[in-house]
């Protein structure tokens, strides 16, 4: 299928293994050689009582990003992904950030964290890793969200490529995404979710009316790289493999000049029926601030 039709009638796009492996798997074996990956990576129980409450705890856009130290042009500049998001974002698109993710395997969790995790609402390891770490993002899975939970107020344009750097197969926490889960407009985390099975979900924006969507796996070689709307729903589960699973995010957005343009993402958001933004992007904590969230979880851990 065209990639821009996909894009239209799912709110994502396969891109297949487009993408240079050689270029995947040295910059792989680049990041997996600058770090311990293991246990090591983790602060103790004790450190982390130290300060349990640290701030930029992940990569910013000009800050502590281990991505700024490789050359990406390889992505940046292909011809296909470039084509596709001017055409969706208009010239000029902004890279909003990027960064590298690691999921980690559970294997990798320290005995005091594992079970506790388990109960964190987003778990975004970071507090709990090492300082000197931290210019990447670490993942043990993620509940079902949509990305604009990470933009309050913004209008869905956004939009998150996914690139692979080493082979993903199940048991590696691969990208579980719900196609068309954008139709229903910009919902609050935690989602309305039922009947989750292995192709099928249901979702509901109000919790009253279910419907039935199509859920899709991304297992995947190296090089392969998955595009979709901040309003798609997608998660991920913990990793069962020892093998951690190294991606190479972005999330680009129209420069504010073109956002009124005629420009594909416009007429993307024409079609649905619902918000196309949100004040509020969850429900789970109250205050929108991720601080209280983390005090929470030092109840919990202590
Ligand atoms: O890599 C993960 O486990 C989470 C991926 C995700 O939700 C994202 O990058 O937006
Ligand atoms: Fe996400």
């Amino acid at each position: 299928m065209n990639y821009l039709k996909s894009f239209f009638k799912k709110g994502l796009v396969e891109f297949g293994d487009i993408l240079d492996k050689k270029k995947c798997d040295e910059i792989y074996n680049k990041i997996v050689n600058s770090r311990d990956l293991s246990k090591n990576i983790f602060r103790s129980k004790k450190e982390y009582f130290k300060d349990p409450n640290p701030r930029k705890t992940n990569p910013g856009k000009e800050f502590n990003n281990l991505t700024e130290k490789f050359d990406l042009s390889f992505v940046e500049e292909h011809p296909v992904l470039k084509k596709n998001l001017e055409l969706l974002l208009g010239k000029d698109y902004e890279i909003v950030m990027k960064n590298f993710v690691i999921g980690v395997p559970d294997s990798w969790l320290p005995e005091w964290l594992k079970k506790t995790t388990k109960k964190l609402l987003a778990p975004n390891l970071g507090a709990f890793i090492k300082k000197k770490y931290r210019d990447a993002t670490y993942f043990r899975g993620i509940d079902f969200h949509m990305d604009l939970i990470d933009h309050p107020k913004l209008v869905g344009r956004n939009l998150t490529l996914y690139i692979y750097l080493n082979k993903v197969n199940n048991r590696m926490s691969p990208l579980q995404l719900i196609e068309k889960s954008h139709i229903l407009g910009a919902t609050k985390f935690p989602h309305y979710l039922k009947n989750n099975k292995k192709k099928t979900i249901q979702y509901s924006s109000d919790n009253k009316k279910f419907t039935k969507f199509t859920k899709k796996t991304f297992i995947g070689d190296r090089g392969n790289v998955y595009l979709w709307s901040s309003l798609i729903l997608h998660g991920t589960n913990p990793q069962q493999s020892k093998t951690p699973r190294i991606s190479l995010r972005y999330d680009f957005k129209p420069k504010r000049k073109n956002e009124k343009k005629n420009i594909y993402i416009n007429k993307f958001l024409k079609k649905i029926n619902g918000n196309l933004s949100m004040a509020v992007v969850r429900d789970d904590i109250n205050l929108a601030s991720k601080r209280m969230e983390q005090l929470k979880f030092n109840k919990i851990l202590k």
